[in-house]
């Protein structure tokens, strides 16, 4: 009797022991099984592929290098010492489902689609990164790991009109992204203070509305031209993210009304010029023009159109000449009819162009059919509208204030950010999303697409500042979008994402310890350590609002 109790305490002992060994990977993968054996990578390891795998067999060349200074070379199955890059027959999967084997002598990567292979070039890469390169030679565990991902959608919307950060912190932010296997990059590029992307057909939309941002009204112009879209475009691809685009009406226009006053619908005392025409024809030929422009830029086939907020600043279509024809002619009996109006129109064009239509929450309670149209909720203190979204069709991406949106501060300490009634929004609360409340709705599971982050930069104007929202918070959606509820656990989450600090300081990232809020000085990055700390900067802002 005595022995048996021994046994099992023994048995419990050990298996205990072995839970304790997590993969060191963020998202936590489905399925992961050590096996005791060691892979030495170094300058003689090899990548194998084919044609198919050529371009992310280059890319996993080239992050090794840049981020461990050990060249490898492709190569052949018949070297000593390889990374075999294959594409199986396609079965019937989410298309980033892969297997990763770290063996003795060699690394298997299999997947059905391009898009698994390079979810599992990320896992390995992950690996490889935290390990030390001991001259010139890295040693990794052997892992046998299947993955896929909760979500399909797993996006950080990043806001360039507010302020505006430039082509190189945006591809660190998609190299981040890549990291964490996100996938969809929304980018905000018109709103009040600035229009940030050239239009040829409309050129004044950036010499004039790129000029100025939310600090300062006279910032020289600032925008992306059509070409570094271009090159944006590429270098997400390169990393298998969709990059969406998004040009906001019919309201959050000013910038763009500043440009070309004639398609201006005019605003309201605090919103002045925000809205564009929805009673002149020619508004709707202008935006058309300009999203056709747009659609050529972004393979994705998504456009953003917004529509958010409209009744900020449409007091002015009370009196308006052209919009007052338009209801009398329609019969509309108010103005969100004529939003309505608007938005359909807009949506139809967009369809026109083979494209999917996304918008805002308030297009729910509009008249929009639900086909390739995907609602992007952001109301948290709504949810009947995600309800109502979900019941009528629509696909939905969530993405809620609380606890998605990363302008706001996320310790009690913080002031630089928003707080809504007093919340903010720590990591845990990123990483606990969505709970039951979001996935029980009726239609949650064939509907939502997943879920993203939004970057709004109202209060932010430097870098570090932009980092220090987004790290490591960024880490705890890509859990919480990829990995299934049932395999989420808060505790080992913050043990592996302890380990992603060094990283985050290697690449000159100024981020928030959530482990450590005062200070934590092993971590300090040479910014920190001169003490230019972002909440010297601090704003207050509102605490309700959009
Ligand atoms: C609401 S989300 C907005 C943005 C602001 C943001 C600040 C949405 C559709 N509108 O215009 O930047 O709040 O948190």
């Amino acid at each position: 009797m005595k022995h048996l109790f021994l046994f099992f305490a023994l048995l419990t002992a050990s298996q205990f022991t072995k839970a304790q060994v997590q993969i060191p990977l963020i998202p936590k993968p489905v399925e992961a099984v050590q096996l005791g054996s060691t892979f030495i990578l170094d300058q003689h390891t090899q990548i194998f592929g084919d044609e198919n795998t050529a371009a992310i067999a280059h890319y996993l060349q080239a992050e090794i290098l840049k981020y461990s200074a050990v060249s490898l070379r492709t190569g052949n199955q018949g070297s000593a010492n390889y990374i075999h890059l294959k594409l199986t027959p396609k079965v019937k999967q989410p298309a980033e489902a892969y297997q990763l084997s770290v063996l003795e002598n060699k690394i298997e990567i299999k997947a059905s689609y391009p898009q698994g292979l390079f979810a599992g070039v990320s896992s390995l890469l992950q690996l490889i990164r935290q390990q030390n390169v001991v001259k010139g030679r890295i040693s990794l565990s052997g892992w046998q790991i299947k993955d896929h991902p909760r979500y399909a959608w797993r996006g950080i919307m990043l806001d360039e009109s507010r302020h505006f950060f430039g082509k190189e912190k945006v591809k660190q932010l998609l190299d981040w992204m890549a990291f964490y296997k996100l996938n969809k990059f929304h980018w905000h590029l018109t709103d009040q203070p600035g229009w940030r992307i050239e239009i040829k057909a409309y050129p004044k939309l950036t010499l004039v509305g790129g000029i100025g941002n939310h600090t300062d009204s006279l910032a020289k112009a600032q925008y992306y031209t059509q070409e570094e879209i271009k090159e944006i475009v590429r270098y997400a691809a390169e990393r298998y993210i969709d990059v969406i685009p998004e040009i906001d009406m019919p309201g959050h226009a000013t910038a763009a009304n500043r440009a070309y006053p004639a398609f201006s619908g005019g605003g309201s005392p605090k919103y002045p010029e925000f809205t564009f025409n929805p009673g002149k024809e020619e508004t709707y030929a202008y935006l058309s023009s300009i999203l056709q422009e747009v659609d050529v830029l972004f393979p994705s086939q998504m456009i953003h159109i917004g529509a958010d907020e409209v009744h900020f600043g449409n007091a002015h279509w009370n009196k308006d000449e052209a919009v007052q024809q338009l209801i009398k002619k329609q019969n509309f009996k108010d103005l969100p009819e004529v939003e309505a109006y608007f938005v359909k129109r807009m949506a139809d064009s967009i369809k026109n162009m083979n494209n999917e239509v996304l918008a805002w929450d308030e297009i729910v309670s509009g008249k929009l059919s639900t086909d390739k149209t995907t609602v992007f909720w952001w109301r948290h203190d709504k949810p009947e509208v995600l309800k109502q979204a979900l019941q009528k069709g629509f696909k939905v991406v969530l993405c809620p204030r609380l606890p998605l949106y990363f302008d706001f501060v996320q310790d009690s300490s913080q002031v630089l950010g928003r707080k809504w009634s007093g919340s903010f929004v720590p990591v845990q609360n990123v990483y606990n999303f969505p709970g039951a409340a979001v996935t029980d709705l009726p239609n949650a599971g064939n509907l939502i697409r997943g879920m993203q982050a939004n970057l709004w930069t109202e209060a932010f104007v430097e870098n570090q500042q932009l980092d220090y929202m987004l790290f490591p918070r960024m880490a705890a959606l890509a859990e919480a979008a990829w990995t299934n509820q049932a395999g989420k656990n808060y505790e080992g989450f913050s043990d592996r994402l302890k380990k992603h600090f060094r990283l985050y300081s290697l690449d000159g990232l100024y981020f928030f310890n959530p482990f450590r809020p005062k200070t934590s000085p092993e971590w300090l990055t040479p910014l920190q350590r001169k003490g230019l700390v972002p909440n010297n900067e601090a704003q207050t802002k509102q605490e309700k609002g959009g």
